[in-house]
């Protein structure tokens, strides 16, 4: 088996929701084992601790409603920076945190696989695509705009930091969908990403769904990353979330998903977010999560010799 040397980076960010609780994120993830699930597979594991926030500088917004855009664009600084930084070294695991965070990650990677001279495809687990921008966002909550930012989509220039290049919306796949504001609908459709919302999941099963898009990030030899919002699942498993939506992706989606993707040999860089250990359950949560990483990390029931698609 092949030994990834992982790099957590705690991103104790919850400026971009509208409840307290996500800072507390990467120590859960830390308490439900996450370091020791990757080390007993054969990974290398180094817990960089927690990032710390950058100083803020005044910022304002013409929108009303947006909160707290100093911080999260300080966090989107240096989160790109540090995301950057692993990922010269390894595989760089974000314990979350909101996932406003993904601004900073997803520029990170962005100038990554720019360097490289490689494609940066994403994989977005979540009943949400966070693809308003500052205009539209009614709710004002940033955790709702990072793909936006991200896509390179108007109104983030000379506030949040440059994108080394634009992510490719044709290099985008949204699985899970299940709360689409009207904005982002109207987007979703105009810019043309791979979108399998929880009725194409229901029609088609994730297997098919998952590997029409692996098969594309090979054939384009890209570099995958993944991002993971706890909301992604069903609250029935997954309650440690401020933003539950009914009908999400059972346990055994959610696991083959994360071995299909071991499979596929392309995962450089995985985002967990959205954990909020003040609603969760005795660990539940967290557990879950530190278990599908394990998955995606080689963790199977039996030793599979040939790839099974
Ligand atoms: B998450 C929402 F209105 N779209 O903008 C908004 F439904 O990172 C939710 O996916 C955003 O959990 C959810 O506030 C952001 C809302
Ligand atoms: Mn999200
Ligand atoms: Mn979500
Ligand atoms: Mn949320």
């Amino acid at each position: 088996m092949d030994r990834t040397n992982c790099i957590l980076l705690g991103a104790p960010v919850q400026d971009g929701t509208g409840r307290l609780g996500c800072d507390m994120g990467p120590s859960a993830f830390r308490a439900a084992g996450i370091g020791e699930a990757l080390r007993s597979l054969g990974h290398g594991v180094v817990d960089r601790g927690n990032v710390a926030p950058a100083p803020l500088r005044p910022l304002s917004h013409p929108n009303p409603a947006i909160h707290a855009l100093p911080e999260i664009v300080a966090w989107t600084e240096v989160l790109s920076q540090a995301v950057y930084d692993a990922g010269t070294e390894g595989m760089p695991i974000v314990l979350g945190g909101d996932h406003s965070l993904a601004a900073g990650t997803l520029a990170g990677h962005a100038r990554l696989a720019q360097e490289r001279g490689r494609k940066l495809f994403v994989l977005w687990l979540d009943a949400h695509p966070d693809m308003h921008t500052l205009e539209t966002t009614e709710s004002g909550h940033l955790h709702g705009v990072p793909m936006a930012y991200a896509l390179g989509l108007p109104g983030f220039d000379g506030i949040f930091p440059p994108l080394a290049a634009a992510l490719s919306p044709e290099r985008v796949c949204m699985m899970g969908l299940r709360s689409v504001d009207p904005a982002e609908r109207q987007v979703l459709a105009a810019t043309g990403l791979r979108v399998h919302d929880m009725r194409a999941i229901d029609e088609n099963g994730v297997a098919a769904l998952l590997r029409g898009f692996l098969d594309e990030v090979a054939a384009q030899d890209g570099l995958l990353h993944v991002s993971l919002d706890v909301d992604f699942l069903d609250p029935d498993i997954a309650p440690g979330v401020g933003t539950t939506v009914p009908g999400g992706a059972t346990f055994r989606e959610a696991h083959l998903i994360m071995e299909m993707l071991h499979d596929s040999g392309r995962v450089a860089s995985l985002d967990l977010v959205e954990l909020n250990p003040f609603l969760d359950e005795r660990g539940r949560t967290a557990r879950l999560m530190v278990d599908l990483t394990a998955s995606l990390m080689g963790r199977s029931v039996l030793d599979r010799p040939t790839r099974s698609f």
